[in-house]
């Protein structure tokens, strides 16, 4: 082969290299493998605070009636709960019973509070690390979506990222107030 040959040769080659459909599907690839590192992938609420660290909590002190009783399945935030309400199994409708661990990932809900009229967002955390409460099971679906929208859906057990995926109640966290969409 001549000098002549050599220098075509690479120069198509590189050619190639650069413009070929692997080429482009390598790089696309690490596009996306690095945007999804970067970005989140669940877009679901995050249960960090105790509700009594956030402002928007109504007081519900003084209330009567089964609205206002987290035992019972009308209690008002329960209006997209599906699950074993905590506060029949030792724990609150915010605090998850003792020997149980909070499950961050969570699905959320618009219930609204008839002691002031206003729409609160409801965090539903599970409570896992035991067994089913079997208390309380509570099922209503306002505003319940299906399942392969995540956050918004109640029918799934959300005990993941925590040490046992074994399901025992769930929570209704107020984490704000719901803003009106225009
Ligand atoms: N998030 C309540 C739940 C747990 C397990 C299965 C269905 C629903």
């Amino acid at each position: 082969m001549n000098w002549l040959d050599r220098i075509t040769e690479g120069s198509t080659r590189k050619v190639a290299r650069l413009s070929s459909r692997r080429s482009f599907l390598t790089r696309l690839g690490t596009v996306v493998a690095g945007t999804a590192a970067a970005v989140p992938l669940l877009p679901v609420a995050r249960g960090n605070a105790p509700e009594e660290s956030r402002a928007a909590a109504p007081d519900e002190s003084g209330m009567n009636g089964e609205e206002f009783d987290p035992k019972s399945c009308a209690y008002w935030r329960h209006c997209s709960i599906d699950g074993f309400a905590c506060s029949c199994c030792g724990g609150t409708q915010s605090t998850c019973p003792p020997g149980t661990e909070l499950a961050r990932m969570t699905w959320l809900g618009t219930c609204r509070n008839p002691g002031d009229n206003v729409d609160y967002i409801i965090s539903y955390n599970d409570c896992c690390g035991k067994g089913s409460c079997g208390r309380c099971l509570c099922n209503r679906n306002e505003g319940d979506r299906p399942m392969w929208m995540p956050p918004k859906n109640n029918d799934t057990n959300w005990c993941q990222g925590v040490t046992s995926q074994s399901y025992h109640c769930t929570i209704a966290a107020v984490v704000g107030v719901a803003v009106a969409d225009d």
